[in-house]
């Protein structure tokens, strides 16, 4: 398409400017259709300076997610086949889950620039102000309930891998859903299930990612705790590109996963920052504490507890006791 032919011009332009006759001779058309393109893009959020004797410059490009580029990136089988982009939503995972309910196709994603009522695990909060990656993906998997929780270890493998493709972040991940750079969080995954007693019905895999945001848009308490790909970076990150990747990533790792699920348990451990680490691990009915031993093939976490016993947890919130 012209307009995409005008936008690689101007960003690969070494000056910084390229004059409208420049850009129709390229590309075969009239400087009034180059005009007509270029306020086109004006409107989609490129901001263009136009001088008379130079001609035009991208000055910056828009913000927002860009539904078109990502359509083009994603080369996918199943993951991100269709893709809703949403303004503002109160939880991609609950839209996604209507529309599993409503039999939307495996490989749907739901994201939004914007969270009102972002969920976190156990009635938690996910703050989530503009800038940063919402995003809920919607499987279908013939696999057992007790399955499940491996879908969350295979999502958090997809996302870290797609981190470090795209960034210069070396993300790691804390069981059983935390994202991690260096020793912040800067993602975290939230599974939602609906299953009959001996298979699953759907998962809803939610990721939140902080991206670009303002980090003092975070209160102070969790502020201190989480972290941004730009903040570890020193530098924007292009969230098109990234969420690209990331449903890349977990196209292949879902493949993978239905293939042989110990291969995503093994890329699991090589990207963990819990396995070897004392650990204190709280869930629903005990807290115990001791050395994270191991992950199961059903993803639990073994702990190996001070009267040396081992004890696998299915789910719990992990803190990693500082020596
Ligand atoms: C999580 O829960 O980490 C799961 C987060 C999943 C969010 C995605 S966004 C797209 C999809 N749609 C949804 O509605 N949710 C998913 P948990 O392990 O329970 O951690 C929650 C805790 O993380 C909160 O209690 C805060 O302490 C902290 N927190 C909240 N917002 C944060 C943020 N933006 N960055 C870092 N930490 C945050």
């Amino acid at each position: 398409m012209k307009r995409d032919d005008i936008l690689r011009l101007l960003l690969s332009a070494k000056t910084g400017y390229v004059s409208g006759a420049r850009l129709a001779q390229k590309l075969n058309i009239s400087r009034a259709a180059v005009w007509k393109h270029i306020k086109a893009l004006e409107l989609e959020g490129y901001e263009i300076e136009a001088v008379p004797s130079k001609g035009y410059r991208i000055m910056s490009i828009p913000d927002a997610i860009n539904l078109r580029d990502l359509e083009a990136a994603v080369k996918t089988k199943v993951v991100g086949r269709k893709v809703h982009l949403l303004p503002e939503v109160e939880s991609t995972n609950s839209a996604a889950a209507g529309m599993a309910s409503a039999g939307a196709p495996e490989g749907t994603i739901v994201a939004a620039e914007v969270q009102t009522g972002g969920k976190g695990r156990l009635g938690r909060t996910w703050i989530s102000p503009k800038g940063n990656l919402y995003l809920s993906v919607v499987l279908r998997p013939k696999i057992a309930p007790n399955k499940a929780p491996l879908i969350t270890l295979m999502g958090a493998v997809a996302v870290v891998s797609a981190i470090r493709k795209q960034t210069a972040v070396h993300a790691r991940i804390k069981w059983p859903n935390d994202i991690f750079a260096g020793e912040r969080k800067v993602g975290g995954l939230l599974t939602e299930m609906s299953a009959e007693p001996d298979q699953v019905r759907h998962i809803v895999l939610g990721i939140g990612l902080n991206v670009n945001m303002d980090a003092a848009s975070l209160p102070p308490a969790v502020a201190s705790l989480a972290t941004t790909l730009s903040a570890e970076t020193g530098s924007p990150v292009n969230r098109t590109s990234l969420l690209a990747e990331i449903a890349s990533e977990l196209d292949r790792w879902y493949q993978t996963f239905l293939k042989n699920d110990a291969e995503v348990l093994r890329a699991w451990e090589s990207m963990n920052m819990t396995i070897g680490r004392q650990v204190t691990v709280s869930s629903a009915n005990e807290t115990l504490q001791g050395t994270a031993e191991a992950i199961d093939h059903e993803g639990r976490l073994v702990i190996r507890t001070g009267d040396n016993a081992l004890k696998a947890v299915a789910a719990g919130d992990v803190t990693i006791v500082k020596k």
